[in-house]
């Protein structure tokens, strides 16, 4: 049925100057759409037409309709995409006007930072409505929305990543290149600590002598007695050295993992057999280490282990962690860094695909791209992968392919390798997903490393100058011609996840966070016996390195 009467149109019509042709003006009054092709015609007929005819009002009626598809396309795909996303309410964004603020309190952490658990400062988020498409860019107005970031104050720089350059063909030369890259280099560090010699030389020394040797951990064992016995691995051979159950050093050794990198110096043997530590050296992080901060106030938003695609994503959470982003409060933060397991992945455990929510792979990146456009589009987002994205699972992991790219552009985020240094406004921070954390806790005792203060563990990395360092464990290792896995420069931030525990604090004032997760327990992880920590994001300050938590769970 005309919405609009003959006698309206050729009153609008004469209004804007046109007479027009009356069949025209009952082909008008019978569209479908009488008022938008009225518009279209007047914005389409010619200026020096005196009459409106039959053929303007077809045209117009074309591309109302052409419009009217694309219209219905796109909310087609919103449809889908939402019930993909199992979200049970979505609100348009013209809705969500003046209702966008989240009551949201923080507490500003100090180091050694407690777990969340134990922080009252720590309060929960509530959902609010979310855009499903269009991104930040589109969000109307609302009472307290951010301001727009100006990106000439913006700086990010990438090192270390190894996308692209991967050479490593698996076969024997590639360990003997990467462990030897490992030696020298992390041994650099050591070198001028002790007075060294290589592990074959020693061997011919007088006994009872002073000696060093810088190398790799080759083995560790316990004798009859109780004591330690540590084999040391260099480019000429192995030499045993011993650690006295009664010595200080006794301390360290279950925090020692195999193919590190250390010093030892120690008193020769009488028959130059092995020698008696005496002193222990880790490649470590200098005390006096100064970190450098941003020259102005400016936040990054550090997360993880998204997994979209699993029944267990918490969407809620994650909307509400965009909707505070788009508010005055999340006004100063202007980064957001991801650290692996973007997506759920496919056939990363036993019976996984019971718990997905998205079975194909690609599909599962195509609602991680819906769920990062609802972050404001002007933050600069840097991601690398984890072990459920789809990339080779052995580290260094290089960043996601062309493909996986082409699906995650939304606000053209910066993808680059497991691990990589990531420096904002000068402030470096070292991404890194975190698998070697599982072996480090599993390895070392509870209070040094523990899935309740994910952070030690991370110390242990930087103490170790590396971020994954045993080699044929859990941990897969991919060999290069230099290893990409060494922590050459001292990062002002450490930044893991894997863990989905939530932690952090500092170590020889070097920032450690692991960022929990954005997944609710999985019956893997029921079985194993993990509590993730979900739904938090903590924020940094950029220009004092303090920690703020915000939860949204
Ligand atoms: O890792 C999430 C957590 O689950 C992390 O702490 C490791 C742990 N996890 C993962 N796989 C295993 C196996 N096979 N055994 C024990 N614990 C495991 P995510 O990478 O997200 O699955
Ligand atoms: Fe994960
Ligand atoms: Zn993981």
């Amino acid at each position: 049925m005309p919405l609009e009467g003959p006698a309206r149109i050729v009153r609008e019509l004469t209004s804007h100057g046109y007479n027009a042709e009356r069949e025209a003006v009952t082909l008008l009054a019978g569209a479908d759409r009488p008022g938008a092709v009225l518009e279209r015609v007047i914005e389409t007929v010619p200026d020096d037409a005196l009459v409106v005819t039959t053929e303007h009002v077809r045209t117009a009626m074309e591309t109302v309709e052409a419009g009217n598809e694309a219209a219905v396309r796109a909310a087609n795909v919103t449809e889908t995409q939402s019930q993909r996303n199992s979200e049970p309410t979505i609100e348009s964004s013209s809705e969500s006007a003046g209702n966008a603020g989240i009551e949201t309190t923080s507490g500003t952490e100090t180091t050694p930072a407690p777990s969340p658990d134990e922080d009252p400062s720590v309060s929960t988020g509530d959902r609010t409505p979310v855009p499903t498409q269009g991104g930040g860019e589109d969000r109307p107005e609302t009472r307290g929305a951010r301001k727009p970031i100006d990106p000439s104050k913006q700086a990010v720089a990438i090192a270390n990543d190894m996308t692209g350059e991967s050479t490593g063909t698996g076969e024997y030369k590639d360990f003997v290149a990467v462990f030897r890259d490992r030696l020298e280099r992390l041994g650099s560090k050591l070198k001028g600590r002790v007075n060294h010699r290589p592990a074959t030389s020693i061997q011919s020394m007088p006994g009872g002598g002073e000696v060093g040797m810088v190398g790799l951990v080759n083995d560790v064992r316990s004798t009859a007695s109780g004591h330690w016995l540590i084999e040391l691995e260099d480019a000429t051979g192995t030499f045993p050295w011993l650690v006295m159950k009664d010595r200080e050093y006794a301390d360290l050794v279950d925090e020692l993992l195999c193919d590190e990198v250390l010093a030892m110096e120690g008193t020769l043997a009488d028959d130059s057999g092995i020698a008696f530590v005496d002193s222990m050296y880790f490649p470590d992080v200098p005390r006096t280490h100064e970190p450098s901060t941003a020259d102005r106030h400016v936040q990054a938003a550090l997360i993880s282990d998204v997994h979209v695609g699993s029944q267990e994503f918490m969407a809620d959470a994650w909307n509400a962690f965009t909707d505070w982003l788009h508010t005055e409060a999340a006004q100063h933060v202007e980064y957001l860094l991801i650290a692996g397991d973007m997506v759920e992945g496919v056939g990363v455990y036993p019976n996984q695909d019971e718990e997905l929510e998205v079975v194909d792979i690609y599909d599962q990146y195509e609602v991680f791209n819906e769920y990062l456009k609802q972050v404001p589009g002007d933050l600069e987002i840097v991601m690398i992968p984890g072990n459920h994205d789809a990339v080779r699972l052995a580290e260094p992991q290089p960043g996601f392919d062309e493909r996986l790219r082409g699906i995650m552009d939304a606000h053209d985020p910066r993808i680059v390798s497991n691990p990589s240094t990531v420096t904002l406004e000068g402030v470096s921070v070292l991404l890194y997903h975190g698998v070697s954390l599982d072996e480090v806790i599993a390895e070392l005792p509870a209070e040094k490393a523990s899935y309740d203060e994910p952070h030690r563990a991370m110390y242990q990395l930087l103490k170790k100058r590396h971020v994954a360092p045993q080699f044929g464990g859990h941990t897969r290792l991919a060999p290069e011609e230099r290893d990409y896995l060494i922590i050459d420069e001292v990062p002002d931030i450490f930044h893991t996840g894997h863990v989905h525990k939530l932690g952090f604090g500092k170590y020889h004032n070097v920032l450690a966070i692991n960022s929990g997760c954005w997944q609710a327990q999985t019956d893997f992880q029921k079985s194993v016996n993990i509590d993730p920590d979900a739904g938090y994001a903590p924020i940094v300050d950029l220009d004092t390195l303090d920690v703020t938590v915000q939860k949204f769970s």
